[in-house]
C-alpha cells in the first residue's frame, strides 16, 4: 500500500494498524481526484483545516463555553473557541456567534428550541421547492414537531413568490420565519423578508448553509444585518471541516448559547471547532473573495453550458453556486441521470425541480455546483467540457460509451490536482 506525503506519518501509522481502513482512506482520496465532484453541498477542504480535525484537540470534552467549562484543561481549547468566535464576528460582522454545533442540522434544532416550542407555528419553504428536510419534511423532527407552514416559488418565473410568502405570514402568524434552500439558484430578498418578518411580529431566521461561503467571500448580499438568527454549516462553499455554526444578535445570544448547549448538545467537538477557525482565517483572504467569485461565474458558465446542450436551467440561470437544471428535454429522469453520470465519473445529484411531475425519488432534474472544481482551478473553459460530458453521459445506455467518458473525466481532473 502506498502512501502519501500528505498524510504524512499518521497514515503510516493508520496503515500499519488498520490496513482495512487506511485503504478506504486511501480509495476515497482517489474516488474524489479521478472523478468530477458537482454536488452543491461538497468541497475540498484544505490541508491545514484536515490536520486541525485530525489533531488531539479529538480528545478533550469541554462542556460549556471559553472561560465557563465544566471540566478542567479546556485552557488550550479556550483558546481555539474564542479564536473561532472572534473570527466569525469579523467575518459577518455578526453581533454573536456560536461555533459548536456539530452540524447544520443540529445547528438548526437549536435555533428551533431558542425561539419556538413544539406546537408553533413557522413558515418555511418546501423541500420539493428547494427547502431542507429540518425545514418541515414530515419525516423530520420540525415536521413532526411543529406546525410547518410552507412557501414556494412562483410557476412562471421560478422564483420564491414574496406576495404568498406575505399572505401566509398574515394568515397564520407565525412564530419564525425561515429563508433558505438547498436547490435555489437565484438570491433571496432579505429586506423583504424581515419586512414580512416585522409586519408578522415574527423572527426572522436564514439557513445560510448553501451560500454563507459566497457571503464570507463578499459575493453576494449578506443576511447578517437583516435576520434575527443565521444557522449554516462550515463545510460547503465556505471549505471548512463538517459542521455547523449560528450567528445571532447580541440579545438572542444567550438564547442560543444555551439552545445549543446544554439543550441540545454535551461536549463540543473542539477538533471541528479548530478546523473551523481555520477555514474562517482562509475566508478573510483576498484569494477567497476571488475564489467565491469564480464559484459563481463557474455556475453560470456550467448553467450555460447545459442550456447550449439543450437542458433547462430553472429560474433562467444561476447567481450563486448552483445550478438546478430541467432534464425533461433529453427523455431521461433525473433518477436515471445521476445513475448514468455516476457510471461515467460525474458525481452530482438528481434533483426536484419546481411543479415537478415526477416523484421525489425519481425526478426531473439535476443539481450542480462549482464549489469543489472551482477549489481545484477549474475555470469558464473547463466548465464548457463538463457541461458536454454530463450531456453525452446523460443520453448514452451503453457502458462502454460511459467508460469512454470517464477517461475523459480523468483526464480532465488530472490536470486539477485536489492535495499534493
Ligand atoms: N445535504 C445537503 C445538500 O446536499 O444540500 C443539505 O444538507
Amino acid at each position: 500500500m502506498s502512501t502519501t506525503p500528505f498524510y504524512g506519518p499518521d497514515f503510516d501509522q493508520l496503515a500499519k494498524q488498520d490496513p482495512d481502513i487506511a485503504r478506504v482512506l486511501l480509495r476515497e482520496l482517489k474516488r474524489q481526484q479521478e472523478n468530477l465532484q458537482l454536488i452543491a453541498s461538497e468541497n475540498f477542504t484544505s490541508p491545514a483545516v484536515l490536520a486541525a480535525m485530525g489533531s488531539t484537540l479529538s480528545n478533550k470534552y469541554a462542556e460549556g463555553y471559553p472561560g465557563k467549562r465544566y471540566y478542567g484543561g479546556c485552557e488550550e481549547v479556550d483558546v481555539a473557541e474564542s479564536i473561532a468566535i472572534d473570527r466569525a464576528k469579523a467575518l459577518f460582522g455578526a453581533e454573536h456567534a456560536n461555533v459548536q454545533p456539530h452540524s447544520g442540522a443540529t445547528a438548526n434544532i437549536a435555533v428551533y428550541s431558542a425561539f419556538t416550542k413544539p406546537g408553533d407555528t413557522v413558515l418555511a419553504m418546501s423541500l420539493p421547492h428547494g427547502g431542507h428536510l429540518t425545514h418541515g419534511s414530515k419525516v423530520n423532527f420540525s415536521g413532526k414537531w411543529f406546525n410547518i407552514v410552507s412557501y414556494g416559488v412562483r410557476q412562471d418565473n421560478e422564483l420564491i413568490d414574496y406576495d404568498e410568502l406575505r399572505d401566509l405570514a398574515i394568515a397564520n402568524k407565525p412564530k419564525m420565519i425561515c429563508s433558505g434552500a438547498t436547490a435555489y439558484p437565484s438570491l433571496i430578498d432579505f429586506e423583504k423578508v424581515r419586512q414580512i418578518c416585522d409586519e408578522v411580529g415574527a423572527i426572522m431566521w436564514v439557513d445560510a448553509a448553501h451560500f454563507i461561503g459566497l457571503v464570507a467571500g463578499k459575493a453576494i448580499p449578506s443576511p447578517v444585518p437583516y435576520a434575527d438568527v443565521v444557522s449554516f454549516t462550515t463545510h460547503k462553499v465556505l471549505r471548512g471541516p463538517r459542521g455547523g455554526m449560528i450567528l445571532t444578535k447580541a440579545e438572542h445570544a444567550a438564547a442560543i448559547d444555551k439552545a445549543v448547549f446544554p439543550g441540545m448538545q454535551g461536549g463540543p467537538i473542539m477538533s471541528a471547532i479548530a478546523g473551523k477557525a481555520v477555514a474562517l482565517k482562509e475566508c478573510a483572504t483576498a484569494e477567497y473573495q476571488s475564489y467565491a467569485k469564480n464559484v459563481i461565474s463557474n455556475a453560470q458558465a456550467l448553467a450555460g453550458a447545459l442550456e447550449a446542450e439543450g437542458m433547462r436551467a430553472v429560474s433562467g440561470g444561476t447567481q450563486t453556486h448552483l445550478g438546478l437544471i430541467d432534464i425533461r428535454s433529453t427523455g431521461v429522469t433525473g433518477k436515471v441521470a445521476d445513475e448514468r453520470c455516476g457510471a461515467a465519473g460525474i458525481v452530482l445529484n438528481k434533483n426536484a425541480i419546481p411543479y415537478d411531475p415526477q416523484t421525489p425519488a425519481v425526478t426531473s432534474g439535476i443539481r450542480v455546483g462549482t464549489a469543489a472544481t472551482t477549489t481545484q482551478g477549474m475555470g469558464a473553459a473547463q466548465m464548457k467540457t463538463i457541461g458536454s460530458l454530463i450531456a453525452r453521459a446523460i443520453k448514452t445506455e451503453d457502458a462502454q460509451v460511459a467508460a469512454g467518458i470517464k477517461s475523459e473525466v480523468h483526464a480532465l481532473t488530472a490536470q486539477f490536482p485536489i492535495y499534493q
